[in-house]
């Protein structure tokens, strides 16, 4: 049954359904259990939040092992299916499979891949922007395809034709080359404020494979827009960690500067703290046990 799915056909299902889905960012262990409680049905391994969370830049700073160990975290805490942003795949085809290899191994049931040159920059920043070549990206997307165990791991091909300046034709060219590659489906970004190019995009593309959308600059678009658009997934992609990051700059500036604790109503209880840890499953197993 679908309760008892693993998390790779979960996935699946999410990205191949014909309903709008919404899966919400999670950076390490803790975050991807609150977002879990919220109710969401994926979680977005995002590549700028994990980077930011260990305070390096999103530009493969830090090594794909060391995001391996904070999403064998996030994995351990949760039961909903978690896509990994895997970035350029951290080298060409044959990392990019052995990282496939060792998500599978860690229980992560996707991952995108976006067609840039490693190291990788932010696309939502002001530098520009290398595409990487169209056959040599097909190719590690095939590559990945075919690597793969278990068949329902999900392969997200990233275009970022628009990110770099190099229009509508451009990313049409590509995300059809990713499709006949084997690709699962494919994320189309753009940086600017409004819908419109994205929007040309889907209505060319006329649904040849699931689309998946990250509305972080045109975050006013309604999202009954994405749905009308027959939008597969759409990522909110960042937002736990910016308000954690607010949280942490106020919390930290409050006590600084009255040098007491009295009046921080904004802030979880210890209780709450344990809570999320599961202390009570150890209480449990103490009686056990012990
Ligand atoms: C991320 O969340 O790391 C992304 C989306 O890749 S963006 O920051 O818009 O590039
Ligand atoms: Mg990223």
């Amino acid at each position: 049954s679908l309760l008892f799915s693993k998390r790779t056909t979960k996935l699946k299902n999410l990205i191949q359904s014909k309903e709008l889905e919404f899966i919400m960012e999670a950076h390490n262990g803790l975050s991807a259990l609150i977002v879990q409680e919220a109710g969401f049905k994926g979680i977005w391994a995002s590549g700028l939040s994990m980077s930011a969370q260990l305070g390096v830049r999103d530009c493969n700073e830090a090594s794909w092992t060391q995001l391996l160990e904070v999403l064998e975290f996030m994995a351990e805490r949760t039961t909903i299916p978690i896509l990994m942003d895997g970035d350029t795949g951290f080298g060409n085809y044959n990392n990019a499979r052995r990282l496939v290899r060792k998500l599978e191994e860690r229980g992560i049931a996707g991952v995108c891949f976006e067609d840039k040159i490693f190291p990788k920059r932010n696309s939502l920043g002001d530098g520009a922007q290398e595409l990487a070549n169209i056959q040599e990206f097909s190719n590690k997307i095939k590559a990945c395809k075919d690597y793969q165990r278990d068949k329902d791991f999900q392969i997200v091909a990233r275009c970022e034709s628009f990110i770099a300046g190099w229009g509508l034709e451009n990313a049409l060219e590509r995300c059809e080359a990713y499709r006949k590659a084997g690709v699962d489906a494919v994320l189309i970004h753009s940086k600017k404020s409004d819908f419109t190019e994205i929007e040309q995009f889907l209505k060319a593309w006329n649904n040849r494979l699931p689309v998946v959308l990250v509305p972080t600059n045109y975050y006013k678009t309604p999202t009954e827009e994405f749905r009308k658009n027959n939008v597969s997934l759409a990522i909110w992609a960042n937002h736990n960690l910016r308000a954690s990051i607010k949280a942490m700059q106020d919390t930290s500036k409050q006590i600084f500067e009255r040098q007491n604790l009295i009046g921080l109503d904004n802030i979880a209880s210890v209780k709450e703290v344990f809570r999320l840890q599961n202390e009570k499953g150890l209480e449990v197993d103490d009686k056990k046990y012990l």
